[in-house]
């Protein structure tokens, strides 16, 4: 099996392998688990980074004597096995407060709370060296039609970040913003629920080259469409701030399965289209182990979200590199794509003038994906 190294840049949230087993239906399965431990085991296994929201690290409501002890050991825990601390993020979704959303609640004195304790988060993940800052925003939304006035709720989600850009521009802070959207759950209907619509908000920020996204496969999953063509339009874009990599059986809740399990057939093609556009971030999972585990499934289930990754990024290699494969493409036509359908220099006239094609014969013309996608399938499968 290949082994993950810090160079291969895998990271974890604190709140990923520190998962308790809380749902909806039951209670905690296994115990809070120390964020030092955390650390000592993620850079056993070969881990680079980590990440965390606020309160994962400092409980709600400690005070600054609290904080700063937490965060001393925690400092020394970093420097004692050299993990970096890739991004972080805030809690605007466990405490009560929170309920009817943090940055697009109705109630203007929760939305000024949220801001705030955004804003003193950010200064300790600048103080830590995390550039982007994640911004999942579960709790804004809504269960019914007239609780929530959606065009100025958007309203208000743009104000909070171009706030949030204002904040890191005057302090000086080279980090980035990374958006995470997701369908639903907690809420019923989330606002920004895709990356396309993500994608689409950031565009009306007052700046906008500070905002990215994040997608989580699991979460585009949801949603029923293809998380992979939600990387590669992020990519496109210039918007792929960061990754959630996990596994999903398709549209139902959020599974939070390990990254390789659910959708197999789907993760070599995020794979792929991570390796195809060049994404040179972090390689974070955003998973959940099984609350059935005790430790010992947290530590293996953290290990297969990097063995999976490395082995679909050979499995992914060997693909693009298999001269069948190549073979196949140029049957399939799929390098043509590259070329512009208007010739150089070509006006709309010319293209009204030119030659009328042989439309019988290009709607007779196969594209040869069967056998495209068999040999795909052929390496994920190992047989090739
Ligand atoms: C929460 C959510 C994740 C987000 C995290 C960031 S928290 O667990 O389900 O998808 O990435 O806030
Ligand atoms: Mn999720
Ligand atoms: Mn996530």
């Amino acid at each position: 099996l290949p082994t993950p190294t810090p160079a291969d840049r895998f990271s974890f949230g604190l709140w990923t392998i520190g998962y308790t087993g809380r749902d909806p239906f039951g209670e905690a399965t296994r115990p809070a688990m120390d964020p030092v431990h955390a650390l000592e085991k993620l850079a056993e296994l070969g881990a680079y980074g980590v990440n965390f929201h606020d309160d994962d690290l400092i409980p709600f409501g400690s005070d600054d004597a609290e904080r700063e002890r937490i965060l001393g050991r925690f400092r020394q825990g970093l420097s004692d096995t050299g993990l970096a601390v890739t991004t972080a993020t805030t809690n605007l979704f466990s405490h009560p407060v929170f309920k009817d959303g943090a940055f697009t609640a109705n109630d203007r004195d929760v939305r000024r709370f949220a801001l705030r304790k955004v804003m003193r988060n950010i200064d300790l993940a600048a103080e830590l060296g995390a550039e982007v800052y994640v911004c999942w925003g579960g709790r804004e939304g809504a269960e019914s039609g007239a609780a929530k006035d959606v065009a100025t709720a958007l309203d208000r989600f743009r104000e909070a970040f171009d706030v949030l850009g204002d904040y890191v521009t005057e302090r000086g802070y080279d980090i980035r913003f990374a958006i995470e959207p997701k369908p639903n759950e907690p809420r019923g209907d989330i606002l920004l629920p895709t990356v396309g619509h993500a994608l689409a908000f950031i565009e009306q920020l007052s700046r906008p080259e500070l905002v990215g996204v994040n997608p989580e496969v699991g979460h585009e999953e949801m949603a029923g469409v293809n998380a992979a063509h939600g990387y590669a339009q992020a990519l496109w874009a210039g918007k792929l701030f960061h990754i959630d990599l996990n596994g999903q059986h398709g549209p139902r809740y959020d599974q939070d399965l390990r990254f390789g399990a659910g959708n197999v057939r789907g993760a070599f093609w995020v794979v792929d289209t991570l390796l195809a556009g060049g994404y040179d971030g972090v390689v974070h999972f955003d998973y959940k182990p099984v609350r059935t585990d005790g430790e010992d499934g947290v530590w293996s289930s953290a290990a297969a979200c990097m063995t999976n990754y490395l082995v679909l990024r050979d499995k992914v290699r060997a693909f693009r590199a298999d001269p069948e494969v190549v073979e196949a493409l140029a049957v399939s036509r799929v390098p043509e794509l590259a070329e512009p359908t208007l010739g150089e220099g070509e006006s709309i006239a010319d293209l009204l003038a030119a030659p009328a094609e042989d439309v019988e014969a290009l709607a007779a013309r196969s594209m040869g994906y069967e056998r495209l996608d068999q040999l795909a399938l052929e390496h994920l499968y190992g047989v090739r």
